[in-house]
């Protein structure tokens, strides 16, 4: 069969805190995001516990895959396995890449976050199939980054990984929204290597409207900047 073709542009990750969420359900939020056109789902759900986890990944694969799109864990190799979904995004502290590779087989889709050169350079190297690049910019949905690269460190990294040779993919994340995300994909392209999308939180799953939101997103990532 082989790993399937992804698309990278719009990688909506989720957070289902109240500040984000309200009083709406995950589910009916995530759904109405693909009926915007996000390409790549994210599970991030850092206080449930393993049962729960687990019955909310099935929920949301059940619907992530009626729209063909992949549905990956944070974290939690474990869950990705149980619940059958497409892969998992692995931070510097969590399970090493290769380990991951090796409980999940050659066509899961695994990504890596990487805030430095070295970090980035060593998931490639060890088969990550996407990088998740930041944070780019500082961010109230996760308050305890330790790393604001900013734009310049964006770039910094991609212009490493095509000096080295690499074909990895890459997304990059951290309070990225509707009016820095054409800023951000131009200033953040080393003339080797662009980004292949952007990840985002709570410029989708925290708008009133998750569906205008995407749709809005994916349109500006796909095209040019009119600066530019
Ligand atoms: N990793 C780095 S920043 C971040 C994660 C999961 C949160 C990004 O959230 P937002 O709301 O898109 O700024
Ligand atoms: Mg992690």
């Amino acid at each position: 069969m082989g790993k399937p073709a992804v698309d990278y542009s719009l990688y909506l990750v989720t957070d289902s805190t109240r500040p984000i969420l309200g009083d709406r359900s995950l589910e009916s939020v995530v759904e109405q995001a693909l009926r915007g056109g996000v390409t790549l789902v994210q599970l991030r759900e850092k206080t449930a516990d393993t049962a729960e986890l687990i019955s909310v990944a099935r929920g949301l694969h059940a619907i992530t895959r009626r729209y063909n799109v992949p549905l990956l864990i944070n974290d939690r190799v474990d869950v990705a396995l149980a619940v059958g979904c497409e892969g998992v995004h692995i931070g510097q502290d969590d399970m090493d890449l290769s380990t991951a590779r090796k409980l999940l087989g050659p066509d899961a889709i695994i990504g890596v976050t990487a805030s430095t050169v070295d970090e980035a350079l060593r998931a490639c190297e060890g088969g990550a199939d996407y990088l998740g690049i930041g944070t780019v910019y500082a961010t109230p949905t996760k308050t305890n980054t330790k790393n604001i690269i900013g734009t310049a460190g964006v770039r910094d990294i991609l212009g490493k990984i095509a000096e080295a040779g690499y074909d990895t993919r890459t997304v990059c994340i951290g309070g990225i929204n509707e009016s820095n995300v054409q800023r951000i994909l131009f200033q953040s392209a080393d003339p080797r290597k662009g980004l292949d999308g952007v990840a985002v939180v709570s410029a989708i799953m925290a708008a009133s409207d998750p569906e205008a939101a995407a749709r809005k997103l994916l349109e500006l990532v796909k095209s040019p900047p009119a600066f530019q």
